[in-house]
C-alpha cells in the first residue's frame, strides 16, 4: 500500500497534510484523548474554555506554563523532519496543523543543515497554518493586542504562583492569555479560510494523528473528498474519518512519514 500512496503523492498537484496530537506523541508531547493523555488527567471545560479563563485564570496559566515548559525540553521527531522536508522539496504542500506546541516550525529549521533545499524555510514555514494558535504565544484576553518583541520559541517562565503575579497587557491592563483556540471559540477566520481553500484545491489529503473529532478542523479531509481528492490516514487506531478515505494506514507517524514522504528521485 505504501508504494501505491506515494505514486499518489508523486502525481498529486497540491496536497494538505491535516496533523494533530499524535504527530507530537513521539516526541514526547502528551495527547488529548487516548487512555493516559490530557483530558483523562485534566478537565477541559475548566482549563480550554473563556469560561474557564474567566473563572480561575491562575489555574489555567499553571497548565499553559507547564505544557510549554515541556515543549521546550522536547525536539521534533522524524515524522516533523520528513514533513518539513517534503515542505522544502514541494511548493503545493500546505500543513493544516491542530498543534499548538510548534513544532512543524522547528523542525523546518531543523533541517536546514541539510540542504540546499529547493525552497527556502521561509516559503515553507508560510505554508504551515497553525489553526489552534500556539501556546508559546501570549495575546490580550481584551483588546486583542499581541505583546511587542514576545519571542514565540522561547517565552520567558512565567510566575504563576498568584493572580497579581499573571502577565498583563501592556496596552490595556488586561490578564494576557495564551493564544490558543478554546472550546467555543472561532478559528481565525482568515486562516480556516485558506485551510478550506487549500483543503478543496488538493488532490490529495493526508490525514495524520489526530482522533478527527473536533469540528472544524476535522471537516478539511472532506472538502478534499467532495471535489475529487483523495484522503489518505496515518493513524494506528481508526477514526471516524476512516470510511470517508482511500488509504488507512495503520502505524505511528514518526516511522510512517519518512517512509511516505521521503524522496525517490534524487534530483527533486
Ligand atoms: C498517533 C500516534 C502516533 C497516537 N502516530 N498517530 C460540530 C459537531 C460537534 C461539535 C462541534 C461541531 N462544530 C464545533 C463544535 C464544538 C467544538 C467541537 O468540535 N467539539 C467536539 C469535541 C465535539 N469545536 C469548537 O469549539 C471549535 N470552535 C468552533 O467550532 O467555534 C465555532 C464558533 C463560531 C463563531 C463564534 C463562536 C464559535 C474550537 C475547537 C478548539 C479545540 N481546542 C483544543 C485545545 C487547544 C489548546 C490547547 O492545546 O491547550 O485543540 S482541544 C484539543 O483537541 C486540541 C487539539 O488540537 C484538538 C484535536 O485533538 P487531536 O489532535 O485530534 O488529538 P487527540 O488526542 O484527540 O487524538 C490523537 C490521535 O493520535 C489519536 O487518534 C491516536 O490514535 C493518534 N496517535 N499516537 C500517529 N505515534
Ligand atoms: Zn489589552
Amino acid at each position: 500500500m505504501i508504494e501505491e500512496i506515494r505514486s499518489a503523492i508523486a502525481a498529486a498537484r497540491g496536497i494538505v497534510i491535516l496533523t494533530g496530537a499524535g504527530v507530537s506523541a513521539e516526541s514526547g508531547i502528551p495527547t488529548f484523548r487516548e487512555a493516559g493523555g490530557l483530558w483523562a488527567r485534566y478537565r477541559p471545560e475548566e482549563l480550554a474554555t473563556p469560561q474557564g479563563f474567566a473563572r480561575d485564570p491562575r489555574k489555567v496559566w499553571e497548565w499553559y506554563e507547564m505544557r510549554r515548559r515541556a515543549v521546550l525540553a522536547c525536539a521534533p521527531n522524524p515524522g516533523h523532519e520528513a514533513v518539513a522536508r517534503f515542505l522544502r522539496r514541494r511548493e503545493d504542500v500546505t500543513v493544516l496543523t491542530q498543534n499548538v506546541d510548534g513544532l512543524h516550525h522547528r523542525a523546518v529549521t531543523g533541517v536546514d543543515e541539510e540542504g540546499p533545499f529547493p525552497l527556502d524555510g521561509s516559503s515553507a514555514r508560510a505554508r504551515i497554518l497553525e489553526l489552534h494558535g500556539n501556546l508559546l504565544r501570549s495575546r490580550c484576553s481584551e483588546c486583542e493586542v499581541a505583546p511587542a518583541g514576545e519571542p514565540p520559541d522561547h517565552p520567558a517562565a512565567l510566575n504563576v504562583d498568584s493572580l497579581e503575579s499573571l502577565p498583563r497587557c501592556e496596552a490595556c491592563g488586561a490578564l494576557l492569555r495564551p493564544d490558543v483556540v478554546w472550546f467555543g471559540e472561532p478559528l481565525n477566520e482568515e486562516l480556516l479560510d485558506r485551510a478550506f481553500a487549500v483543503a478543496r484545491a488538493a488532490d490529495l489529503c493526508l490525514v495524520v494523528g489526530t482522533s478527527a473529532v473536533v469540528h472544524p478542523a476535522a471537516g478539511l479531509p472532506l472538502a478534499t473528498r467532495e471535489t475529487g481528492g483523495s484522503v489518505c490516514e496515518v493513524n494506528p487506531e481508526p477514526t471516524p474519518l476512516t470510511s470517508f478515505s482511500t488509504w488507512s494506514l495503520r502505524g505511528r507517524s514518526a516511522a510512517l512519514l519518512p517512509q511516505i514522504l521521503g524522496k525517490t528521485d534524487p534530483s527533486r
